[in-house]
């Protein structure tokens, strides 16, 4: 087992205007994806216990930047531009799926992607759009159910369940896993930390564990 990762210990390392100025891809990093206004930066700021880091915003979808964080020289997250503003012109639009779908399809260091939806309005256009193009490129998603606080408890069972079933119904449920979140009272979180420290492993995949003879 490798050490937890300590995620206090996020720091900002750089913003990428388009792919070709993203940091090389050495290292592992999971990437953070969603409709603007789903909760994206507030879950960062809350996984890293550190408000200020990536910024929170109620007038969204102005930046559109690929913004990364660095967990140490090997490990990033990386906070995606969010979709689905109005205010953005159809053009623009079409340019950032272009550049969201490539970062999933090209990205050598991306180990997994974390899909976050309202949960009051989970599964909108451009989110399952998400959800294909991820499964594609086989990689992996785990969907964070954000401002969980909003509804009650069962509330937010029940839509988690409903979630859940229609993830199984576009055949996507090998690759994709799901959970409640809430920024605001820190619903989840743990769940994630453990996720993320999975995916963020630089143990390298198959290497025989100690004590096992490799080959007689
Ligand atoms: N009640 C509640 N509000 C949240 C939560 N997470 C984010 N918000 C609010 O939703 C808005 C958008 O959040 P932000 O993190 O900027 O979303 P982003 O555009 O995806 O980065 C802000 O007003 C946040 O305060 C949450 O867990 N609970
Ligand atoms: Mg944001």
């Amino acid at each position: 087992m490798t050490t937890p990762i300590n995620f206090r210990k996020a720091s900002f390392f750089l913003s990428a205007p388009s792919l070709r100025e993203c940091p090389p891809e050495t290292g592992v990093e999971v990437a953070f994806a969603g409709r603007s206004n789903a909760g994206k930066s507030s879950a960062i700021n809350t996984l890293t216990h550190n408000s200020k880091l990536a910024r929170t915003s109620k007038t969204p979808g102005r930046t559109q930047l690929i913004n990364f964080f660095a967990l140490s020289d090997q490990q990033r997250l990386v906070d995606l531009p969010g979709y689905g503003y109005a205010r953005v012109s159809r053009d623009l639009k079409d340019q950032w799926q272009r550049y969201l779908s490539e970062y999933l399809q090209e990205r050598q260091s991306l180990r997994g992607l974390v899909l976050l939806m309202d949960i009051r309005h989970p599964l909108q256009e451009f989110d399952t759009t998400m959800l294909h193009w991820a499964s594609r490129a086989r990689m992996p998603v785990h969907i964070l159910l954000t401002k969980a606080d909003k509804l009650s408890r069962g509330g937010a069972g029940k839509s988690l369940q409903a979630v859940r079933k229609q993830i199984k119904e576009m055949g996507l449920s090998q690759e994709v896993s799901l959970q409640c979140f809430s920024a605001l009272n820190r619903t989840g979180v743990e769940e994630l930390e453990q996720l993320l420290n999975q995916w963020l492993s630089l143990e390298p995949a198959g290497e025989p564990a100690q004590g096992e003879t490799a080959g007689q």
